[in-house]
């Protein structure tokens, strides 16, 4: 069974609310304003059963121009439109407004309903066709049937119901989402039951029990006691429906029309990009312009900022960031309508390509060219695999396909299958510990390069180390801390520059593979000196600040008397341990005193009996027997250190 909707358009007093009497036996004029006006001005909802036991649902719509925001907000979802002109007045403004409106929200499925045939002749009916015919020349609905109809004698109704259902097979199934979304257009309280809302379901399903967002706003989750559609009881309900949903817990002053429900915790957004398409009126739109923004029933005051172009003409396309004055729950590709800012006219719409964009202060080429490329990619949904490379684009850093997955929206087999068939390099995608990590070929040709050059300016600054840098030394660098897919995407990216011979791997550490150690004569001696001045240390821990600023004396600086320590370390002069550092010959000293007394005794020897051996410090004895511990030639139990197999070898 498809889930679709079917919606009125059409000029006020134009029969839409009549038709769908006749055709459902609802009338949807419910409200006393509306029955005393003798106009539709709220939504109404209604619902078909076809010959084929479907079920539609039916949203009808005011035609007055006053009514233009329940319109859009009414026709936003729809599946098929029922365009009405009442035979006896024929086109009027708001067939031309609302037309244009359904146009712009996507809307591809119509049929014209010629209304009050009982009130015209042979002769005008024809009139009123010719004129029809002349005004869809050129709109998505130039070959829409037209059909002729009395909602007082019943004449023509059989006829629509049957093209609406010839319609039905050739409406595609939308795109499935792992996320349910609906803006609410009604909210009442019924007695014992509690807080019903109403909307027309635009994404995903949802199902009784479940919890629910309400957006923007605080995050509290809603549970949905009951699910109705079509006035029946069901236990989900799914895009395309009608749904009226039974709220646990919703607090009236929690909500505000335009709001969304979602089992997703969307990011509000108050900045845009999109597609703006200008009406064919007589409208120019600035390069900065204010506006009333429409989306679903979210409607706001909006500032419009071109970007590829200054001004734009009726019946032009252009690239824009609106920044809208209150937070919105939009989603790429959502459509929207915008009307001038004293609210009367309607001069065009759009269609969203970025909900969370920087805010582009400057319109540089570059900037204007990616952002034609997202555009193409969000229109062109065919083309996901561009949407995957612009969302890598955008995204910068590795993803795992599933997080890309999730970004989009889309399912990791979908995301690999189109890569699959679509990738002749654009994307890099490489693999590790069994999971697939993408990113945009220019971000690695980023990374590959900064690798190399950080490594290059390393070895610059410290000439005399031969070893380079570890991977975790990039972390910092490149945003990486908290990023698990850039981690081991880093592993593999060193891995591959190391095959490619460009790389030399030293230990832990990534070194340029024809890097060559310089020592200067000055450093030369710098060294000697600084090895000397450890040594003369003697039996206890060097003291870090005291040899930084004997080193200063002779005009080391600190940056240069790490790289020379690293430097001893590595000719095994001196040896490191968590932090501190001794000279090797002390090292060799200390263990030939020890084992000389340890070798007798077999219990061991206490820190204290040490440190009364080596007549040293508390300090230096731990520290050397941390050092004989990872040297294996002790171990430490309880308080006594005893010699290991290893260590009893030395002697
Ligand atoms: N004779 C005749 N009158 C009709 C027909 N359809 C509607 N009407 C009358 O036209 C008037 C307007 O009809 P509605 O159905 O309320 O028009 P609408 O398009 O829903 O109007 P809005 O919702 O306010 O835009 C009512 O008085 C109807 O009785 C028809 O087929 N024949
Ligand atoms: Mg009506």
């Amino acid at each position: 069974m498809k889930h679709l909707i079917l919606g009125t358009a059409g000029h006020v007093d134009h029969g839409k609310t009549a038709m769908i009497k006749a055709l459902t036996d609802i009338d949807c004029d419910t409200h006393k304003e509306e029955k005393e006006r003798g106009i539709t001005i709220n939504l109404g909802f209604s619902h078909l059963k076809l010959p084929s036991g479907e079920s539609l649902g039916i949203v009808d719509v005011p035609g007055h121009k006053d009514f233009i925001k329940t319109m859009v907000a009414g026709a936003f979802g729809i599946d098929i439109v029922l365009l009405t002109v009442a035979a006896d007045s024929g086109i009027m403004p708001q067939t031309s407004e609302h037309l244009k409106i359904i146009e712009m929200l996507g809307v591809k499925h119509g049929i014209v309903v010629l209304t009050k045939v009982d009130l015209v002749d042979e002769e005008m009916l024809e009139l009123a066709q010719m004129e029809i015919a002349e005004f869809l020349e050129g709109t998505i609905f130039e070959d829409a049937p037209v059909i002729g109809v009395s909602s007082v004698t019943g004449k023509g109704m059989e006829d629509l119901v049957t093209k609406i259902a010839e319609i039905i097979p050739n409406i595609e199934k939308r795109k499935s989402t792992d996320y349910f979304r609906m803006y609410i257009d009604r909210i009442f309280n019924v007695k014992g039951i509690g807080f019903v809302v109403t909307g027309t379901v635009l994404e995903g399903e949802i199902e009784t029990g479940k919890d629910v967002f309400l957006l923007p706003g605080k995050n509290k989750k809603i549970k949905i006691r009951n699910i109705q559609r079509h006035g029946e009881q069901v236990t989900n309900v799914f895009c395309g429906d009608r749904a009226a949903l039974n709220l646990a817990g919703l607090k009236l002053e929690d909500y505000e029309r335009g709001m969304v429900l979602s089992d997703k915790q969307f990011e509000e957004t108050s900045l845009i990009d999109a597609t703006i398409s200008m009406f064919d009126i007589n409208y120019e739109m600035k390069l900065w312009s204010k506006v009333i923004f429409y989306s679903g029933t979210f409607e706001c005051a909006a500032r419009i900022h071109l970007m590829d172009k200054d001004t734009l003409k009726p019946g032009e396309t252009a690239i824009a960031q609106i920044h809208l004055e209150k937070p919105a729950i939009l989603v790429n590709k959502d459509k929207f309508i915008i009307r001038n800012s004293s609210n009367d006219i309607t001069i065009g719409g759009g269609v969203i390509i970025d909900t969370l964009p920087l805010h582009h202060r400057k319109r540089t080429a570059k900037l204007i060219e990616n952002l034609k490329d997202l555009a193409d990619a969000i229109l062109n949904s065919d083309k996901l695999f561009n949407l995957i490379k612009i969302e890598l684009k955008k995204e910068k850093s590795p993803l795992f396909t599933d997080q890309l997955a999730k970004k989009l929206s889309l399912t990791e087999e979908v995301i690999i299958e189109e890569c699959q068939k679509n990738n002749t390099g654009s994307i890099h995608v490489c693999l590790s510990a069994n999971k697939q990590i993408m990113l945009s070929h220019e971000a690695h040709k980023d990374y590959y390069g900064k690798v190399i050059e950080t490594i290059e300016l390393w070895h610059e600054k410290n000439p005399i180390l031969e070893e380079g840098l570890a991977t975790k030394e990039f972390y910092g660098k490149f945003d990486f801390a908290k990023n698990e897919a850039g981690k081991l995407y880093l592993e593999v990216l060193m891995g591959q520059i190391l095959n490619e011979g460009l790389l030399r791997k030293l230990g832990d550490t990534y070194a340029i593979a024809d890097h060559v150690v310089k020592i200067d004569p000055k450093t030369k001696e710098q060294l000697i000196w600084l090895e000397r001045t450890i040594e003369n240390v003697g039996l206890d821990v060097p003291d870090n600040k005291k040899i930084e600023d004997l080193a200063l004396y002779e005009k080391i600086k600190k940056d240069k008397l790490t790289m020379m320590l690293k430097y001893l370390a590595r000719q095994k002069k001196l040896v490191f341990h968590q932090g501190d550092y001794i000279h090797m010959a002390i090292v060799d000293k200390s263990r030939k005193i020890l084992f000389e007394t340890l070798k007798d005794r077999d219990r061991g020897m206490n820190e204290k009996e040490i440190r009364l051996l080596l007549d040293s410090t508390k300090k230096f004895v731990k520290l050397i027997i941390g050092i004989f511990v990872e040297e294996g030639i002790v171990y430490q139990q309880t308080f006594y250190v005893m010699m290991t197999d290893k260590g009893k070898g030395l002697i």
